[in-house]
């Protein structure tokens, strides 16, 4: 047995040594074919009075989020320096741009946010000052530039109704349906960021007039979706460290979330959790038990039924995060939760509170079968870089 579990060990680590060379000539070979930096990493973080210990700090905490051994601390804050240089073509369709605002303004910038101040953003349509055939131009322009090298983050949901006219774009009026299908084509791999790109959401919400549906299902494409109404930062930073560190992008769930961030239950990472074991809820907004911090859950809390690390990563430079703040969660990682968990504000079935336990548990177990461990979600990420499925 003892001699087993060394052999074991001997295997981790042989196969993380492999995929630290991998990752080095990955990122010497990023280093020579990504475009200068506009501005170098180095300096902006000492513009803004970040220290190198900080940054340090961060990459290790980083490094550990994404699952990987402290070995590739360094490699992390390699590729994080190399994150300004990436090409990322930004698309907005059907949403609220809650996404944007949630990713690229905050009053406290941590690294995180830093990170994605600087991205190179080769066209955003809420933050880019062109407009009209101007900024027509300057997105033909980085397709041209930046062919099968830059990343396709998309925001929103799309319209297919009316062949898509209910969302047209630009001075060509353009449905969302043809330019979505026209960049991602192009795009070395598409980041859904929200969930409504991912899977539709609320503007898919019933009785969905316009048939929007998420941008893997209106063009039936992979993509990687980073789920959450709006999604946390670190999640999008990670899963951008992880392609500049392996090509590829990291190993997913069923519903094309990272495992990384997406692996676990709210519930599973809940501070909360042991009044939920000790049958201690809040029954009333303000009462006794919510002051106590008692478990969210008679109070519609979906934290069981939802997957995401939320109550790990916190929100606002992990000040807070829902649950923190004294509502449930109401499950915004999940497909359709506009619809599927509502009542927001009562549990789903009034049968699971008391027994909720066993019911809940049989739940989080059965959903947990799409999560794998650690080691495979490096192994297979080269793998993920997406094609359209008409592309050879
Ligand atoms: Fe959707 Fe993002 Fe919710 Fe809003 O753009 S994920 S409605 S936070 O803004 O797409
Ligand atoms: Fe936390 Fe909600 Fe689970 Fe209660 S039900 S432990 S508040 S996630
Ligand atoms: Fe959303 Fe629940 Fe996290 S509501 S932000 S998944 S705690």
């Amino acid at each position: 047995m003892g001699r087993l579990k060394k052999g074991n060990g001997q295997h981790i680590e042989k196969h993380y040594r492999s995929l630290m060379e991998r990752c080095q000539v990955r990122l010497d070979d990023m280093d020579r074919a990504l475009p200068a930096a506009v501005e170098d990493f180095s300096t902006v973080l000492e513009e803004r009075g970040v220290s190198r210990r900080s940054f340090l700090k961060w990459s290790s905490v980083m490094t550990a989020a994404l699952m990987l051994p402290p070995m590739f601390e360094p490699m992390v804050a390699k590729a994080a320096e190399q994150f300004n240089r990436l090409p990322v073509v930004w698309l907005h369709f059907a949403e609220c741009t809650g996404c944007s605002e949630a990713l690229l303004r905050t009053s406290y910038p941590n690294i995180d946010d830093i990170l994605l101040d600087t991205i190179s953003l080769e066209y955003h349509e809420t933050l880019m000052v062109a407009a009209g055939h101007q900024a027509e131009a300057n997105l033909e322009k980085a397709l041209a530039d930046f062919p099968g090298k830059f990343i396709c983050v998309i925001e929103g949901a799309v319209p297919k109704a009316m062949d898509g006219k209910f969302l047209t774009l630009g001075p060509h009026g353009k449905t969302g349906l043809e330019l979505a299908k026209h960049v991602t084509s192009k795009a070395a791999a598409t980041i859904c960021i929200g969930s409504c790109s991912s899977f539709g959401n609320i503007p898919a919400a019933a009785p969905n007039p316009t048939d929007c549906v998420g941008i893997g299902k209106a063009l039936g494409i992979s993509t990687v979706n980073i789920t959450g109404c709006p999604p946390n930062p670190t999640n999008f930073v990670g899963t951008v460290l992880h392609y500049l560190l392996f090509g590829g992008l990291p190993a997913l769930d069923a519903l094309g979330r990272p495992i990384w961030a997406y692996g676990k239950r709210i519930h599973d990472c809940c501070e909360r959790r042991p009044h939920y074991d000790a049958a201690e809820f809040v029954e009333e907004w303000d009462d006794a038990g919510a002051k106590k911090g008692w478990c969210l859950y008679k109070m519609g809390c979906k934290g069981p039924y939802t997957f995401g690390n939320c109550g790990h990563v916190r929100f606002n430079d992990g000040m807070s995060w829902p649950v923190m703040a004294g509502h449930g969660c109401i499950g915004c990682t999940e497909p359709a939760f506009w619809d599927t968990m509502k009542p927001l504000e009562q549990p789903i079935s009034k049968d699971t509170i008391g027994g909720g336990e066993k019911t809940v548990d049989t739940i989080g177990t059965a959903l947990a079968g799409i999560a794998v461990a650690g080691i495979a979600v490096h192994a297979v990420g080269t793998a993920l870089v997406h094609k359209n499925k008409d592309d050879k």
